[in-house]
């Protein structure tokens, strides 16, 4: 099998069309296209758990792994001096910067969508709330991996407290940071994600606010970033702001369920 290591359409969107052509092109080669997800770094590297991740489907890796099987976690020795970073590193976004200079005492997080109480919880509510560490590598389609360990509330928890509907099927993460820079005719590009709820209610899904023993760094998404650990990193949406519940994302932004999916990445990056 041969990879693509040139980016698809990181500097621009993909049209619908172009994409569908590049899609049907990329099934029938039976090549990956993998862009790097640091839009300024030209990494060629390249992990065989990539390959697996990419090849085992949804429905083998829910057959085959179980779906709430935990990912494995390390001791403190096993955790990197320092946790690397990756696509934005700080938002520019004038919101985003006016919540980190109030230290993020404005900021708060937006919970809604197809569910029976909308809310808004304070980093220091998600901080009252019952926790859950763990430490775990994180591996970036990028070819690089760093062990960490992360401190937050499981996003079961607040999932309970506003009661999904029934139709709600998958939880979107939306993001501050904007990824094409500013745009003159106010087309959003902020970061976002989406899981299943199978992702949603696993045991290490949570959102983190520490970062070894530390407030969550700028870099690594402050104040608040989710931790999927069974999915590689570009599934790990930094710099939270809203989470919906929805019945489908096919009609959220290009309809593939997140910022790098839009761009031709597979929806389901299991590991
Ligand atoms: N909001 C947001 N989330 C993001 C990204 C991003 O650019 N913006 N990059 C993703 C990618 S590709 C990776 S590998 C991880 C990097 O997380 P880190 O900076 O803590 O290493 O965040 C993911 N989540
Ligand atoms: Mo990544």
């Amino acid at each position: 099998m041969s990879i693509s290591k040139k980016p698809i359409a990181s500097g621009h969107r993909a049209g619908t069309s172009r994409r569908t052509a590049l899609r049907t092109a990329l099934a029938s080669v039976g090549t990956l296209s993998l862009a790097g997800c640091d839009k300024l770094s030209n990494t060629q590297g390249f992990v065989d758990v990539l390959k697996s991740a990419q090849h085992l489907s949804h429905a083998a890796q829910r057959a085959v792994a179980g779906r709430q099987a935990l990912a494995q976690e390390f001791s403190q020795a096993d955790v990197a001096a320092h946790f690397k970073a990756n696509g934005t590193l700080v938002p520019r976004d004038a919101e985003y910067q006016a919540l980190q200079k109030g230290g993020f005492s404005e900021w708060k997080l937006q919970v809604g969508g197809l569910v029976e109480k909308p809310a808004a919880f304070t980093l220091a509510e998600l901080r009252a709330m019952p926790s859950r560490t763990q430490i775990t590598r994180h591996d970036c389609v990028e070819g690089w991996s760093s062990i960490g360990k992360w401190k937050g509330v499981q996003l079961s928890h607040v999932l309970e407290q506003v009661k999904p509907l029934p139709s709600a099927k998958y939880v979107v993460f939306r993001c501050a940071d904007s990824m094409d820079g500013p745009s003159l005719d106010g087309r959003d590009s902020t970061y976002y994600e989406s899981v299943d709820l199978d992702d949603a209610y696993h045991a290490q899904t949570v959102l983190a606010y520490e970062l070894n023993d530390q407030a969550l760094p700028v870099n690594n998404g402050a104040p608040l970033r989710a931790r999927i650990e069974r999915q590689l990193g570009y599934k790990h949406a930094k710099y939270l702001m809203r989470i919906e519940l929805v019945e489908s994302f096919e009609k959220i932004r290009g309809g593939y369920g997140g910022y790098w999916e839009d761009n031709g990445y597979e929806w389901y990056a299991g590991i």
